[in-house]
């Protein structure tokens, strides 16, 4: 029943940003004037709510618009109605919906769905990877002086040591390909299918990479913090990679 209900609402809210992509809409700033949520950012969500709340109205959900809808359930849905809205917002059809299942503190299954390239990524604990229900993997590629990366930056920026405009310069001095596609769902899944070799990104919330994470993770790669360490989507720092060349990549971005 999660697997169906998973879908139905990514389709609910992949309809949605259809719907209006390249229309007009309000849009607004949150945290600094281009972290943006657009009137299509809550409608998406209300229909993926609505789905999933008539499916398992005793689940507990964490969504990026409206915050966690607490429950005393085993189950908690991570939600992102859109995952690169600026890009939605500029009509750049590199966006995409994001939504996870964890049970018990562990990411069971997840699902990534850019309506615009029909592209649906998606992973079950244990049960490998799909693209359009094709098994995918991540690359076999072992030379991290060839390695094509990915990644992105806040819309705030902080002062911090080893910053993420540093890491990108040492990657750019090294004459790495790097990509900033300005959606950290997409980055993940196109590891997860080889497209990339490996992403960075210094700040994430869990909604933006709870289901990306699993993806790559079930396509044979490897998702660690900066320090080498599991991951979890409840603290920031992530590097992902094909597991060839995760050390190289992590002594890169640790500088
Ligand atoms: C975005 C992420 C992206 C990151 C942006 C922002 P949003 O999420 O997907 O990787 O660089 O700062 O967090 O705001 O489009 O849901």
């Amino acid at each position: 029943m999660l697997k169906p209900t998973l879908f139905s609402a990514l389709q609910a809210g992949g309809k949605i940003l259809q719907e209006y992509f390249g229309k007009s809409y309000a849009v607004s700033s949150k945290t600094t004037v281009n972290d943006l949520v657009t009137e299509v950012d809550k409608r998406s969500e209300t229909a993926i709510m609505t789905v999933i709340r008539e499916a398992f109205p005793d689940h507990f959900i964490l969504s990026e618009e409206s915050g966690e809808i607490k429950q005393d359930s085993a189950y908690k849905w991570i939600i992102d109605p859109i995952d690169g809205t600026v890009n939605y917002a500029q009509g750049i059809p590199l966006c995409c919906i994001s939504i996870a299942v964890e049970e018990a503190g562990q990411m069971l299954m997840g699902a990534v769905y850019n309506p615009f390239l029909k592209e649906l990524f998606f992973a079950q604990r244990g049960a490998g990877a799909t693209l359009n229900d094709q098994k995918i993997s991540v690359s076999s590629r072992t030379d991290f002086g060839q390695a094509c990366l990915a990644t992105g930056f806040p819309y705030r920026w902080t002062e911090m040591p080893n910053d993420p405009a540093e890491t990108m310069a040492r990657a750019v001095r090294r004459g790495l390909p790097v990509r900033r596609l300005g959606s950290a769902a997409i980055d993940l899944c196109w590891v997860a299918c080889g497209r990339f070799d490996g992403y960075w990104e210094h700040q994430l919330n869990a909604w933006d990479s709870a289901a990306g994470f699993l993806i790559v993770e079930e396509a044979g790669g490897k998702v660690t913090d900066f320090s080498g360490n599991a991951y979890s989507p409840y603290r920031p720092p992530l590097v992902a990679s094909n597991g060839l060349i995760h050390d190289a990549l992590l002594e890169m971005v640790n500088g």
